[in-house]
Order: C-alpha cells, then sequence, then structure tokens
C-alpha cells in the first residue's frame, strides 16, 4: 500500500486538562509508550518531517498531549512518556490521570499506536495500560521500536518472549511490528494499519 501524501503537518495544541481537549470529529491516532521508547521520532518518520515533533535522549521530553494535525483531516497525539524517575508512578500522578482519561474516554480516538523497546520485555506499566486498553475496546497497533540494535536472531527471542507477556490481552506475535527511526524500517507497514483505522487516504 501506498503511504500518504504528507500535504501539511503542524503543531496544533498542547494538551494539560481534559477541558483543553479540542472538540470537533476529526479521528486521532495516539502514541503511547514509555519514556525515550522513540514516540516523537516514529511520528517525525511516519511524517516525513525531520524535526516537526521535538525528540531528545533526555526521558520526559514530551510532558502535554501534543495535537498535530496531519492534512487538515487527521490528528496525530504525541502522549507524554511514562517511567522515569519522579513520575514512574505516573498511572496515579497527575499527568497520568490525563492521559488515563484521555485514553479511555476520547470518542475521537480510532487507534492507539503502543510502542514498546525491541529490546526490553512489557513492565508494569505496560501490563496495566494494555489490560485498561484492551478492556475498552480499543484498537491497538504494538510498534517494536529501536529494530536498528537488535540482531536478527534477538529480534526473535524478543518477540517471542514480548508476544507471550502479552497473549493475555489477546495480541499475537504475528500482530507486532518491527519499526526503526533511522533506517525507516516498518514505516509503510504501519502506515497502513493506521489508514485501515482512520479509515483510508
Ligand atoms: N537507534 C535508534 N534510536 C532511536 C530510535 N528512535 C528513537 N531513538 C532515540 O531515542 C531517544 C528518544 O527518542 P524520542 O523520540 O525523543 O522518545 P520519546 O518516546 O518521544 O520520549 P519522551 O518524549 O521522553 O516520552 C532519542 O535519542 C532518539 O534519537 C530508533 O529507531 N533507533
Ligand atoms: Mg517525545
Amino acid at each position: 500500500m501506498a503511504i500518504p501524501k504528507i500535504t501539511a503537518a503542524e503543531f496544533s495544541l498542547g494538551v494539560h486538562q481534559v477541558a483543553q481537549l479540542p472538540l470537533g470529529e476529526l479521528p486521532e491516532v495516539a502514541f503511547l509508550g514509555r519514556s525515550n521508547v522513540g514516540k516523537s521520532s516514529l511520528i517525525n518518520v511516519l511524517l516525513g518531517r525531520k524535526k516537526l515533533v521535538r525528540t531528545s535522549s533526555t526521558p520526559g521530553c514530551t510532558r502535554a498531549l501534543n495535537f498535530f494535525l496531519i492534512n487538515g483531516r487527521w490528528h496525530f497525539v504525541d502522549l507524554p512518556g511514562y517511567g522515569y524517575a519522579a513520575v514512574s508512578r505516573v498511572l496515579k500522578a497527575g499527568w497520568g490521570q490525563l492521559v488515563m482519561n484521555y485514553l479511555e474516554t476520547r470518542q475521537n480516538l480510532r487507534a492507539v499506536v503502543f510502542l514498546q523497546d525491541g529490546r526490553r520485555l512489557p513492565g508494569t506499566e505496560e501490563l496495566f495500560l494494555w489490560e485498561s486498553l484492551t478492556a475498552r475496546g480499543r484498537a491497538v497497533i504494538p510498534v517494536l521500536t529501536k529494530a536498528d540494535k537488535l540482531k536478527m536472531g534477538e529480534r526473535a527471542r524478543q518477540l517471542k518472549n514480548i508476544a507471550a507477556a502479552l497473549a493475555p490481552f489477546g495480541v499475537d506475535s504475528g500482530d507486532f511490528l518491527w519499526f526503526s527511526a533511522l533506517t525507516h524500517e516498518g514505516r509503510d507497514r504501519l502506515w497502513a494499519r493506521l489508514l485501515k483505522c482512520l479509515g483510508g487516504l
């Protein structure tokens, strides 16, 4: 499948409270994952923009729910990462509540791209989030990031272990996409999955 031509991609707003969530019917996809997993980098690759979304080697770079308007018809939502130092218990803290509320109740949300570092195994936060998302019937697209850091043998082993940990949530090893922001591996397949959820080109 062809990837869409991105004619316009712009930051539209940063949401710090539920009341600031944009009104309107635009379908959106959100990018969820541990801090530093590569959410912002992945969005830049999908959009073919080097620096639309700020990336950083300092975890916790993205603090608000950042909405980007794409081709005037979709929102991509870069969520704040969880799992670093002082906010590792996010799921209860202020902005953790905002993210959970958003994930659980947002009508416009068509799919959640759930990123997991391909070198790690799902931790408590991931299991908690998978549980909440699947309980709400959310469409989740599991992506394994930093694929360029793993050899083929390691990938196979990691995939098997990650899929086994997430099997209780109905995830199958065939559902995962490997992705690399360096080589762009996985970009086209991820677009195909996104377009299915967003209703095509
Ligand atoms: N090798 C490699 N490095 C990557 C990849 N994706 C992201 N990185 C690096 O990982 C670091 C974090 O990337 P970000 O995209 O800022 O991560 P994030 O998930 O948005 O982090 P927060 O905003 O803190 O939640 C940066 O140094 C990136 O250059 C990848 O596919 N391969
Ligand atoms: Mg980020």
